[in-house]
């Protein structure tokens, strides 16, 4: 039962974070991803009223699946980190949570500038606070596909649908973002109907007459 593991949680800014949302989730060993703001001081931010926050991802992962090191790696092969930020909001950003984290993102951020003989702009710091962005902004490119959010929207509520480490694994699918194997190995696990299960496995490249002995 995925709800029961010890899992930590990680926070990062790289733009707008509808892309990094999906790109997180459908890592193996994430649980849960939400998308919100952070790093600034204003109070209740909002995305129209974001003041000197930024967009970022939170993700919640299982340790023992996926360490905060590869997550930080991720992290800056997911967006150009040397590129001056078009503005706060799209700032590229770690928020730690503890000391070791802190030490493992200084330590990948200046790895990669000795190896790229290249400043690093990504700023690190504590997180403060996260606020949790609007409903519409979370699992964005799931509520994009009309068919799988209607399904989705018919069998929970929006608290469960933004909290549910299920949603977070299909918004990441949803985006194409899913490896072969995992998704041909869970993808009875979510629920779907046939119809559903064969678009997934298209966004993904994956021929549905390839699946048949696998995904039933
Ligand atoms: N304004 C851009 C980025 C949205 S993201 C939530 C767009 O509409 O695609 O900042």
């Amino acid at each position: 039962q995925m709800n029961e593991l010890e899992t930590e949680t990680a926070t990062f800014g790289l733009g707008c974070f509808w892309g990094p949302d999906g790109s997180f989730g459908a890592l193996k060993g994430v649980v849960r991803t939400r998308v919100g703001y952070a790093g600034g001081e204003m109070k209740d931010p909002r995305y129209t009223k974001i003041g000197d926050h930024t967009e970022t991802v939170q993700i919640d992962y299982d340790p023992d699946q996926i360490s905060y090191r590869e997550l930080v790696e991720i992290f800056f092969n997911s967006h150009n980190a040397f590129a001056e930020a078009y503005s706060r909001q799209y700032a590229s950003l770690i928020l730690y949570h503890n000391e070791e984290q802190r030490q493992t993102a200084v330590e990948v951020k200046e790895n990669l500038e000795a190896e790229r003989n290249r400043e690093v702009k990504t700023v690190i710091k504590e997180l403060d606070r996260f606020y949790l962005a609007e409903n519409y902004h979370q699992k964005f490119r799931l509520q994009q596909k009309t068919e799988f959010r209607d399904h989705y929207f018919e069998m929970m509520s929006m608290e469960e649908f933004i909290n549910s480490p299920t949603i977070s694994k299909i918004n990441g699918y949803v985006s194409g973002n899913g490896g072969r194997d995992e998704i041909i190995q869970n993808i009875g696990e979510f629920a779907l109907t046939d119809k559903l299960q064969e678009e997934l496995l298209r966004l993904n490249g994956i021929d549905p007459a390839e699946c048949t002995t696998f995904c039933k």
